[in-house]
């Protein structure tokens, strides 16, 4: 039961859900967000979609060599973002969060860098696509080993609690990483220690091929708390608001001093697990189609409709807007040029050791 905002129960039976699947609030407290902000969610929930799209073109025009589609994530990922003290909260994300980058405030330029790996790239070209970072931001860079990112996660998180920097530690993964060993070694350790640390799960129900039933025995991701004595929380990640309002309650509640907690987003994939993978071996189009009637975008757009928030002129002001700001980012980044071969031997070690110093040589005589 939901008593009030600050009141979420953790592992109720039925996920967590604010808005009705027609965009009605249903929620037992008063909404207190106002115009601006319900707009900003709207704002980046599309502008996350449209990047997804616009990701299909550069790998289908070979500009890039890896997408992991984010679609049907967005609710979540704008929710998780805006719940944050985005830029002093520190953030561990996965390779599926680049909605959560445009919600996190991630210039479109240094994206759209990262997904060429050129001159833009803020990590020098040196990362696969898809897998972001920013200093700047406190969004600790991408690794593509599953769960690898939950013990650097509690680490950081320990690191506050001990330096009382009043920072939050968020850390998102998808379902499949729930199996790995780093992710109950991580967990456990940030429970034990009373860290600061929030693990949510995007739980779209697939490791690539591998559907929920085959990935674990638990009745939800949220019931894995109750092994660490956390608490779990279950949500309609397909729901903005109750994305938002609990990851602002846990968040809030782990920079008071309770310790970590574990959020389920439930949420579905739209497009292929990556570029690299045909979705109709393993489910079937029927499944993705109603999934699709589901649309996060679509619910949230009928809550601000009938609150008199938006209308088609606005939708198609908006829509023509990002479409422009996507495009000039893009050209921007392409302008850029190719990544110097010499980055590579950039920010190794603190002073370049004489092999690499060698190598570096090499490298430039053999380009020249
Ligand atoms: C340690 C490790 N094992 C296997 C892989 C290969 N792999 C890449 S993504 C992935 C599935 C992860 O699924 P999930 O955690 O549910 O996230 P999703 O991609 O569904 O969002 C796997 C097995 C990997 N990258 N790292």
């Amino acid at each position: 039961m939901i008593k009030d905002k600050t009141a979420f129960e953790p592992f109720s039976l039925e996920p967590i859900r604010l808005l009705s699947p027609e965009g009605e609030w249903i929620a037992p407290f008063e909404l207190d967000l106002d115009e601006a902000t319900l707009k900003g969610f709207y704002r980046d929930m599309v502008a996350a979609r449209m990047l997804d799209e616009k990701f299909v073109i550069l790998i289908r025009t070979g500009k890039t060599s890896f997408i992991a589609p984010h679609a049907g994530h967005e609710a979540a990922q704008v929710g998780i973002a805006h719940a944050m003290q985005r830029g002093h909260d520190w953030l561990f994300p996965y390779y599926r969060d680049m909605g959560l980058m445009v919600a996190m405030g991630v210039p479109m330029v240094e994206i759209f860098g990262q997904m060429l790996g050129n001159a833009a790239d803020p990590a020098k070209g040196r990362q696969m696509p898809s897998h972001p970072g920013s200093k700047k931001l406190n969004i600790f860079t991408v690794c593509s080993a599953i769960a690898s990112h939950i013990p650097p996660a509690a680490g950081a998180a320990i690191s506050m609690k001990l330096r009382r920097t009043n920072q939050v530690a968020v850390c998102t993964f998808g379902d499949g990483a729930t199996s790995e060993g780093d992710w109950h070694a991580g967990i456990n350790f940030a429970a034990v220690q009373g860290a600061p640390a929030v693990f949510v799960c995007e739980n779209n129900h697939y490791a690539i091929s591998v559907d929920y039933a085959h990935q674990t025995s638990a009745h939800t991701i949220a019931d894995k708390a109750h092994a660490y004595g956390i608490p779990g929380y279950r949500v309609d990640g397909l729901d903005v608001l109750a994305s938002y309002y609990v990851m602002r309650h846990v968040i809030e509640r782990s920079r008071a001093g309770a310790g970590a907690a574990l959020v389920e987003l439930e949420v579905y994939r739209y497009g292929p697990h990556s570029s690299a993978d045909d979705d109709t071996r393993y489910r079937p189009k029927s499944e993705v189609d109603a999934a699709r009637k589901r649309d996060p975008i679509a619910r949230f757009r009928k809550f601000l409709e009938q609150r008199g928030l938006w209308d088609n002129v606005a939708e198609n002001k908006l829509r023509t807007q990002i479409a422009h700001d996507l495009e000039a980012a893009l050209q921007e980044a392409e302008a850029a040029g190719e990544a110097p071969a010499e980055w590579m031997f950039d920010d190794v070690l603190s002073s370049r050791p004489w092999h690499l110093e060698e190598q570096r040589k090499l490298v430039l005589d053999e380009l020249r």
